[in-house]
């Protein structure tokens, strides 16, 4: 071993033992690390990331400024006032999370941002290779490691990002707000197959009523269920999901098969209202993809595209890698070029060589 991988396992092994030991500074280390796709990065998620999942993942995701960040901060603020920690992560912020008032005097993201029961992150996704799917499932899977039961992920979502986030949270809520035009439109950017919550925030203005009975409309629309499955308050049947908190206790009551109602919720972030309610149906659907199974399902459904991500990543990295250094690559591009060679005919000569010895895969 060279002593220059012989200091990096050691600091590694120094890193992994704060991190384990609850230090703040590893965490942040480790998430700059995977954010920065350092080399080296995989042989310290092989260790991290050995545990098992246990947080509750909220993933919360709307148009801009839907009110995303304040009713993240309201929620963070309610389960701090609860005694819970909570790890918050922001991707893409159009604006910045921490710092300054949120919402004038209610919440105020300085007085989260400073509190030790709380942490949050900023987080910019990168190009195709990376993005939300990689990058992010592993900082909230680092996050979950180190031992935060809520995780709260911020996304504006717009095209594939809400399909992403999706595979990232176990829930996902949904923000509109009354202007969020025409309830079908909303629904057509795929919102509608990732919602588990709805949220109709800022209800203290006009048409908030409106909004929701156009989700409801929708909802109705896409399973064909009858408006009698759908409670007229919050959309769910708590009684179903026993009561809703979600503690292990819970399980020893049988219940009937769980089913899950996507609630239609109505907050004001701004005037802190509903957001006992959203925290309750968060929990309720936690309990519910428990109960269900659905949480086992869905996890098991991220682990296979974990695994087929890290897979192709490497595998495409070792690609571009021996290419670009291959002593031959500007002779095989003049050949493809001028058409006395193919693209296929390179791949068929390089692979054996690619597969042959990947760095990465010896320990
Ligand atoms: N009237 C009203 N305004 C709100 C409410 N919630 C948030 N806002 C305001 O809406 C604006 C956007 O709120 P954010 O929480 O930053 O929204 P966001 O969805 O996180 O925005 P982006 O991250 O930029 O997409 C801010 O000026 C908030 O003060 C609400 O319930 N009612
Ligand atoms: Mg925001």
């Amino acid at each position: 071993m060279t002593p220059r991988a012989s200091e990096g396992a050691a600091g590694r092994k120094r890193l992994v033992d704060d991190f384990r030991a609850g230090g703040r500074p590893a965490l942040a280390r480790a998430i700059s690390m995977v954010e920065g796709g350092r080399p080296g990065v995989g042989a310290l998620l092989r260790e991290l990331l050995l545990a098992r999942p246990r947080a509750c993942r909220l993933g919360v995701t709307g148009p801009p400024g839907a009110g995303k960040s304040s009713l993240i901060a309201a929620l963070a603020t309610l389960m701090r006032a609860r005694g819970e920690e909570v790890a918050i992560v922001a991707v893409d912020p159009t604006s910045p999370f921490s710092g300054g008032a949120l919402l004038g005097d209610r919440i105020r993201m300085n007085d989260l941002a400073t509190d030790p029961g709380v942490f949050i992150r900023s987080m910019a996704t990168r190009g195709s290779l990376g993005g939300l799917a990689a990058t992010t499932r592993e900082v909230i899977d680092l996050l979950d490691a180190f031992g935060f039961p809520n995780i709260l992920v911020e996304t504006v979502g717009v095209g594939q990002t809400e399909l992403e986030i999706a595979s990232t949270a176990d829930s996902v809520a949904v923000v509109l707000v009354p202007e969020s035009g025409d309830g079908i439109q909303a629904m057509k950017a795929g919102l509608m197959e990732i919602a588990d919550l709805f949220v109709v925030n800022k209800s203290d203005r006009i048409g908030a009523d409106r909004m929701v009975r156009a989700i409801r409309q929708a909802l109705l629309l896409k399973t064909g269920h009858g408006g009698h499955d759908v409670p007229a308050h919050h959309g769910v049947d708590l009684s179903r999901v026993a009561d809703g908190t979600g503690s292990p206790a819970d399980t020893d009551t049988p219940a009937p098969p769980p089913q899950w109602n996507i609630p239609v919720l109505k907050t004001s972030a701004g005037r802190g209202e509903g957001i006992d309610e959203f925290l309750e149906h968060f929990r309720a659907h936690q309990h519910y993809l428990k109960a269900s199974g659905v949480l086992e399902q869905r996890r098991q459904s991220r682990a296979r595209r974990r695994i087929r991500d890290v897979v192709e990543g490497r595998m495409r990295r070792r690609a571009r890698e021996f290419l670009g250094r291959h002593p031959d690559h500007s002779h095989w591009v003049a050949e493809v070029a001028a058409g006395r060679a193919t693209a296929y005919g390179v791949a068929e000569a390089v692979i054996p060589a690619i597969l042959r010895k990947d760095p990465e895969s010896g320990t």
